[in-house]
């Protein structure tokens, strides 16, 4: 198909290829919230996190910026008091700002709904009346299992304004996911919805959410938003509840936000690690809300006139960080899209960007990836020159695909900044700023300021300009996860234990991430060090995927690993070993898959499912991933020497040569 696809890649690679390093423009410095370089120096202070916690409104001030004297459990703003779903909601609506549109949401089908402040508020206090007479209190934790709803971000406020932690699940995991995430923080309550679109089609969600009930120890009183009306309609049942009759019967009802502690918590968020169990993270009101409006003002240079734009769902962290909290903290016009990226055709994105005339863009390297393929004929549909700024998140974007969104989607006019964090850190913490840095492609760039990340050696010692390392913080920032939910000592072990000195109380957190430092400090973060995947921007534990597969009968043994893959950056490949008696089938390959996507869901689907008598094991019996990744990759196998059995190498690798 010779279509302006290979023109335009043509085009690109003649003028950006040789190009390693990109400036702002004048016209976006001019108009930067950031543009001041000594913002660095600044930082070195912490005192100067005030600038972060002077972007909201508290109750009650706080007596000291960090409170280090319980390291690594620090704290920040203690003492203060303040209430995310005010500083969110009411007091733009306070500061004569009720007209502005809070959220645009727009439904897969085409249908659109503008919350306008006064709306969100008036929403937010008829669900937090509903939530309260359905007993929630204070403290007490809610799961919310849904899709790009607007009832989402409502609860989540609405909870916010009682002082009830949310828990959100995505929506596309399994039912199990759901079970094993309420269960471990005890929520007796959840909000879900009756299904939703993908690709035209009406998906029944509630059937989902009441087989994870099932599995859910104790009882629960469940809220259920019909987003399908007469398309799907859903048996309520014992301790199940309408919201539309809820907020109907609480209609006009105020609720006065709970001045919350600043330590106190405004959410968990629950995501892998490298044991099978899911890690609940927990973050506070204080030090996350500031650390997410200030690096939605300084990174996103989010203005309260914009429309912004983070295409990612509300069930990660991105969607927390950035559709909802820190954007509308500073009042700006969130857009929210329910759908597929493809529907009804390739250009949706982009008609929307021109429709709703988005300011900033923030997507995935795995969206730009596959964007990238479909060819710049669906964004040449449309006129992109609203944009302002565009950002990727999630893992790392290879410098050919950033050049194409900096050329195809941003007319080399707006900055692309290349955002590095976790859910564990609750906001961005590598990146340039788009006001000031210089940047380079491939490359997320130097910490923010205040942050005080290292590239080190396996001995903690900083390696030089051009050298790989791993990648730490040695300093606490306000958006730092305070602990694992219950478990202190799981926080203190997975997180802290790699490179800190706890005699000289010298505290490192590490992130698991390898990375690579250059000549001017800049950061490329590698990728994962750990046994966590990276699928299509998705964290995943390859022991949740192996526990999943080796509970379908028939399976005996599994490794999961993996392997290059053009859009998702990562895919998951499953070498299975079967039990005697069963036939390694076609059919034992689908229930297999069906296992892992009934277990977590349908993103953790494997690649490819190799069959195999035995695995790589070193002579201590541990499976040496690193061959099933050269493997799973057609790369030259690495050294088979420490091997319990070489032999078995080259046997797997010609059944993935056949597969
Ligand atoms: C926000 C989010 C975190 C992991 C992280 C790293 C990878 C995220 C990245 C990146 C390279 C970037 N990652 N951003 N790698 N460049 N700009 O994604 O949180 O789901 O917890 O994933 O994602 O490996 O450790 P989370």
């Amino acid at each position: 198909m010779a279509d302006d696809t290979e023109d335009g890649e043509v085009e690109l690679e003649a003028r950006l290829a040789e190009q390693d390093t990109f400036e702002p423009s004048d016209a976006f410095v001019e108009q930067a919230n950031v543009s001041d370089e000594g913002i660095y120096e600044e930082f070195e202070d912490p005192e100067a996190w005030e600038r972060a916690a002077d972007l909201l409104d508290w109750d009650e001030a706080y007596d000291q910026v960090l409170d280090e004297s319980d390291a690594p459990f620090y704290e920040w703003f203690t003492d203060g008091k303040l209430n995310a779903s005010y500083n969110c909601v009411d007091r733009h609506v306070e500061n004569g700002r009720k007209n502005q549109a809070a959220i645009r949401w727009e439904g897969e089908l085409g249908e659109t709904k503008t919350y306008t402040y006064l709306d969100l508020y008036n929403d937010v206090n008829e669900f937090a009346a509903a939530l309260r007479d359905l007993g929630v209190g204070e403290d007490d934790v809610v799961t919310m299992y849904m899709p790009m709803v607007p009832e989402l971000p409502i609860a989540m406020l609405a909870c916010a304004r009682i002082g009830a932690p949310h828990s959100v699940v995505f929506a596309g995991f399994s039912a199990d996911a759901l079970a094993t995430r309420m269960n471990a923080a005890e929520s007796e309550y959840l909000v879900t919805c009756d299904g939703y679109y993908r690709r035209g089609d009406a998906l029944n969600h509630k059937e989902k959410a009441d087989e994870g009930l099932r599995g859910v120890e104790h009882d629960v009183e469940t809220v259920v938003v019909d987003r399908l009306g007469d398309e799907l309609k859903v048996f309520l049942g014992e301790h199940a509840h309408d919201y539309g009759e809820l907020v109907d019967a609480h209609a006009g009802e105020r609720v006065d936000p709970v001045p919350r502690d600043a330590e106190d918590m405004l959410f968990l968020m629950y995501t892998s690690g490298t044991t099978g169990e899911p890690k609940g993270v927990k973050h506070t009101t204080g030090g996350y809300l500031s650390y997410v409006s200030w690096t939605s003002h300084a990174v996103l240079d989010i203005k309260p006139e914009d429309t912004y734009w983070c295409s990612a769902d509300i069930g990660w962290i991105t969607g927390h960080s950035y559709i909802v909290y820190g954007p509308l903290a500073l009042g700006t016009t969130t857009l929210m899209y329910e759908g597929t990226p493809d529907y009804p055709d390739r250009d949706r994105i982009w008609e929307m960007v021109d429709r709703y005339q988005v300011d900033q863009f923030y997507t995935a390297p795995t969206a730009i990836r596959a964007f990238m393929k479909w060819g710049t004929k669906f964004p040449e549909r449309h006129d992109l020159s609203s944009l302002r700024l565009l950002g990727t998140v999630g893992e790392p974007i290879n410098p050919r695909a950033w050049k194409w969104y900096y050329k195809h989607i941003g007319d080399e006019e707006c900055p692309v900044v290349d955002t590095w964090w976790q859910t564990e850190t609750g906001g961005m913490m590598v990146t340039t700023l788009p006001g000031i840095g210089e940047m380079k492609p491939g490359s997320a760039g130097p910490p923010l300021p205040g942050i005080s990340a290292e590239v080190v050696d396996v001995s903690g010692e900083p390696v030089g300009a051009g050298e790989a390392g791993y990648l730490t913080v040695n300093r606490p920032w306000p958006g730092m996860l305070r602990t694992l939910y219950n478990n202190d000592e799981r926080f203190v072990s997975e997180y802290w234990s790699e490179y800190s000195d706890e005699e000289s109380n010298r505290w490192v957190y590490f992130p698991e991430d390898g990375a690579k430092l250059d000549e001017d400090g800049y950061i490329t973060v590698l990728g994962r060090v750990d046994d966590v995947l990276n699928v299509s921007g998705h964290r995943l534990g390859t022991m949740e995927i192996e526990s999943a597969i080796v509970g379908v009968p028939g399976v005996a043994e599994a490794a999961v690993v993996g392997g290059h893959h053009d859009v998702k950056g990562e895919a998951v490949y499953a070498y299975v070993i079967t039990e005697d008696g069963y036939d390694p089938n076609d059919e034992l390959r689908g229930k297999i898959i069906e296992g892992v996507e009934d277990a977590i869901g349908p993103i953790a689907r494997p690649e490819a499912v190799i069959f195999t008598p035995e695995l790589p094991k070193t002579r201590s019996g541990k499976i040496m991933r690193r061959l099933l990744e050269d493997i799973a990759n057609g790369d030259e196998l690495g050294d088979t020497s420490t091997l319990r059995n070489p032999d078995v190498v080259e046997d797997i690798a010609s059944r993935v040569g056949g597969d």
